[in-house]
């Protein structure tokens, strides 16, 4: 590349992102929001000649001032080094934190656009972004949806089947792995084997053949109930990663198993006297980061999770192990004080993105270990933030539940610039709840859809006890203005998130689980349903999707292998 052509390509990159961030500023000024004041951004554009590097480096600061909001987004300052984000310590005064446990550099975990090298969805919702929670593509000719088998598992305190998050994983073994593992031996034989991993209320982590609902190995058992969603590792490498929702027996917090033989190589304990609160469980879903060997979780007891696996996997031998060296970020907030993070951390390149009990959403730098910004949610988050990459920058979506504001009150669904917290658009649903002793929540409890192919305009969102106390809704939500493009009512309520599949063609359609155990086939273009099935009870669990067969677990003690056809 000659010089000229270079300097040409860093002048059209940097045209770009002016225009862009104007158009993020444009839409700012006109913001739903009706609590944001005025804001003055300024923009400073720097261009650095490249040192070695034939690529020049872009520098873009973006300074945010705010006069009456009580939330102080800080200065902020992105340079784009490669591939990490730099940024500086969020000056919000609402937070104090500090870093707790083993001093380590996480310089390295840096998630790239790819999580995981084998074929499958092996963490909730799939990736680091969690916007996969589907695996490849889905010949859809009827229209409807078939049972292809069910299981029936044991029962704990909390019941069996599946609750919430309660994500299955569903996967692709490489061969040399499969054979490795403690597999039944027809399944090791067999090319065409895909293992469907679920973690039920029952305590125990059950595995099957994708096709049959066949029991495929030994159930692990863990004791206490899981009701969050289990990892797979995506290097393919035989390990799985457990969080457990209820202590019932034995040692309670969050198990990383041996999936060559099914025992327990690891454990640690929620209960941890480094956590400003007691509470051990652990509904988070663990990113991994296979290159640099890291774990990365949130804790209920309001810790976040920065783990060096040291993991040996010796293919010859056959064994495996891990050695975690662990890093907690610990914080705590003057207002709300509601401490636990029940969603699934998202990640970008080094920014880890998490809500928590009070509602509040974080942006964390694992590289230079601090807050980056921090933003009022309204109410408490349990949703997992999705996110989406708009050029070269992150953007959240991200919901509330109603719980703080009582038995009535409004679910916003926001979209977030992920690089400075600053919000884009805010859509307002009037949601109802049952709080107090056994609470029931309503609002956003499920997992937004990044829509993709067809429907690419759009997120899918939905809301549980919509304007009535057993009421839902699904709605498609224009990325761009947060605009209604459609939305479909139902009689009963999603805990359940809805599931993305497209054909070959990129048709898109949409799998809604509900309270009522109805499972919906919708198209995505308008929110018609195509089809229900009913299963035996309540649906809280979310499904995941390959090719077109489903995994979903009920309350009522069952997992189902379902297909679209
Ligand atoms: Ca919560
Ligand atoms: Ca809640």
């Amino acid at each position: 590349m000659s010089k000229t052509f270079q300097l040409f390509i860093v002048h059209i990159l940097i045209m770009l992102s002016v225009m862009f961030l104007h158009k993020d500023n444009q839409i700012a000024t006109t913001a739903i929001n009706p609590q944001m004041s005025a804001k003055k951004i300024i923009q400073v554009f720097k261009l650095e000649k490249g040192k070695k590097s034939s690529v020049s480096q872009k520098t873009t600061k973006v300074i945010i001032e705010e006069s009456k909001e009580e939330i102080k987004v800080s200065p902020t300052e992105v340079i784009e080094e490669g591939k990490t984000v730099s940024t500086k310590k969020t000056e919000s005064k609402i937070l104090t934190y500090d870093i707790v446990g083993k001093k380590q550099s996480f310089d390295d975990t840096v998630f790239s656009d790819k999580y995981t090298e084998i074929d499958g969805v092996l963490t909730f919702r799939g990736n680091q972004y969690r916007s996969a929670p589907s695996y490849g593509t889905v010949d859809i000719t009827e229209e409807t949806i078939i049972k292809n088998w069910e299981f029936t598992t044991s029962t704990s305190s909390w019941g069996g089947g599946a609750g919430w998050t309660g994500q299955p994983a569903i996967v692709k073994w490489p061969e040399e792995i499969k054979k490795m593992m403690n597999l039944k031996p027809k399944y090791k034989q067999d090319k065409y084997f895909i293992e469907a991993i679920y973690a039920s209320l029952d305590g125990n982590v059950y595995f099957f053949d994708l096709r049959t609902g066949q029991e495929s190995r030994e159930k692990i058992k863990i004791g206490n109930p899981i009701k969050g969603s289990i990892s797979v590792d995506p290097r393919g490498y035989p390990l799985l990663y457990v969080g457990e929702g209820i202590p019932e027996k034995g040692a309670f917090g969050f198990g990383i198993y041996n999936l060559l033989d099914g025992k327990q190589l690891y454990h640690i304990k929620g209960n941890d006297k480094n956590a400003y609160r007691g509470w051990g469980a652990f509904d988070s879903s663990a990113l991994i980061h296979g290159e640099s060997d890291t774990l990365v979780l949130g804790g209920e007891n309001g810790m976040l999770y920065l783990v060096s696996l040291n993991t040996k996997f010796d293919k010859e031998k056959k064994t495996i192990s891990v050695e975690p060296e662990i890093t907690n970020y610990r914080y705590k907030t003057s207002k709300r004080k509601l401490l636990g993070i029940e969603n699934s951390v998202a990640a970008y390149k080094n920014l880890i993105y998490f809500a928590d009990n009070s509602g509040y959403i974080q942006c964390f730098d694992m590289s230079k270990q601090h807050p980056v910004w921090i933003i009022d949610g309204k109410d408490d988050t349990d949703a997992t933030l999705v996110l989406e990459v708009e050029g070269d920058t992150p953007y959240l979506y991200s919901g509330n539940e109603v719980d703080i504001q009582g038995t009535k009150g409004i679910s916003e669904v926001k979209k977030i610039n992920g690089l400075t917290g600053k919000i884009i658009w805010i859509k307002s649903f009037e949601c109802q709840s049952q709080i107090g002793e056994h609470p029931v929540n309503g609002g956003m409890l499920g997992t937004p859809i990044i829509g993709k192919e067809k429907i690419s305009d759009r997120i899918i969102i939905n809301m549980a006890r919509y304007m009535t106390f057993s009421g839902g809704l699904i709605s498609a939500l224009d990325k761009k203005t947060g605009d209604i493009l459609w939305q479909t009512e139902m009689k009963n309520y999603p805990w359940s998130s809805p599931v993305d599949v497209y054909t070959k063609d990129g048709k898109a359609y949409i799998i809604q689980c509900n309270s009522a155990g109805e499972v919906n086939l919708i198209n995505a273009e308008n929110g018609d349903i195509l089809h229900t099935i009913k299963l035996n009870a309540n649906i809280e669990s979310s499904p995941a999707i390959y090719k077109g067969f489903i995994v979903i677990a009920t309350r009522g003690q069952k997992i189902y292998g379902l297909k679209i056809k």
